[in-house]
């Protein structure tokens, strides 16, 4: 599983890239209400790993596309990203002290504004996707529509409820596949389609690039499960050791930490097979798979 694709470079470039669009697009702090601009570019350039981008833009890649006409995109689905984080990490649902390497947003602005920059961003989203210039195939509606879908109650938000609910109670594997493939995979399969509807994908390209989000995006989680047992919170930039504090369901709870990690390698097998209708033009998306699998934060 590997390829000779300079990823390290490649993932510099787009990071920064993405960087400077999320800059140029989002509220600057110097417009009112300023407060609430500052608390939502605290949390947007604290240095997040910019994994969701990276896979949409890779998406376009694979399909043949132009990496700049989906920059909104990628900036769309990183503010809802972000947003969830913020909303995530608020006394109400996890509450944790430490994100991205820094305090986390109600510690520094308050529960009130970070649920305000949490809103403020989900609605960015849409704004931002609405720069995108649409194409042959695709338009504004498919896009915002997929937007509003993997993020909303019967995707990402779904999770969390039922997340929220499990807690402190013992749940099956099947429920914690059903909450994985919510608050993780529809964020990662949100960034796959995207990147294939920009760059106008084929019927065939869309499927393809969606089985390799759902099981890159649960190989993904597993890995944030094991590394949530064996990282520091340092090397983490998030609190380590949440899950079995909180008494969370998760993989390595639930089947042990050497089965964990045979299951992520397994999924990331079986999304690497989804991408064979590429004929090896996704080496961007199989080098990121490869990288997620090995990542230790
Ligand atoms: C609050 C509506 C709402 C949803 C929250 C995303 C989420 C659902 C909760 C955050 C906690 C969590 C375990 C989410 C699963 C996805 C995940 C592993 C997020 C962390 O993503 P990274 O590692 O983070 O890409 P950075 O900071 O690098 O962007």
């Amino acid at each position: 599983m590997s390829n000779e694709f300079d990823l390290t470079a490649w993932l510099k470039k787009t990071t920064e890239t993405v960087n400077h669009s999320l800059d140029q697009l989002l509220p600057f702090e110097d417009v009112k209400p300023t407060t609430l601009h500052k608390a939502m570019r605290y949390s947007v350039f604290a240095g997040g790993k910019r994994v969701r981008p990276a896979i949409l833009l890779a998406s376009v890649d694979a399909c043949g596309g132009n990496p700049e006409s989906a920059l909104p995109l990628a900036c769309a689905v990183e503010c809802i990203h972000t947003y969830s984080l913020i909303h995530d990490d608020l006394p109400a649902m996890d509450n944790d002290d430490f994100r991205r390497g820094r305090p986390t947003n109600h510690k520094v602005f308050g529960e009130g504004l970070a649920i305000l920059a949490g809103d403020g961003l989900l609605t960015e989203a849409f704004a931002l996707a609405a720069h995108w210039k649409a194409v042959t195939r695709y338009n504004h509606k498919d896009v915002m529509a997929e937007l509003a879908y993997q993020a909303g109650s019967l995707q990402m938000v779904g999770g969390q409820a039922i997340d929220l609910e499990s807690e402190g109670k013992a749940i099956t594997r099947e429920e914690l596949k059903y909450i994985h493939e919510r608050k993780t995979s529809a964020l990662l399969c949100l960034s796959t389609r995207l990147g294939g509807m920009a760059a106008d994908c084929t019927e065939e390209q869309l499927k393809a690039l969606t089985d390799f989000g759902y099981k890159v995006g649960l190989a993904f989680q597993i890995i944030d499960d094991i590394l949530d047992v064996t990282q520091s919170t340092e090397k983490l930039g998030k609190t380590a050791g949440k899950d079995v504090q909180e008494q969370k369901a998760t993989y390595p709870a639930l089947v042990g930490l050497e089965k964990s990690k045979q299951l992520a390698a397994e999924l990331t097998k079986e999304a690497f097979d989804s991408l064979h209708i590429f004929n090896g033009k996704a080496v961007i998306l199989e080098a990121l798979a490869e990288k997620l699998l090995n990542r230790d934060h």
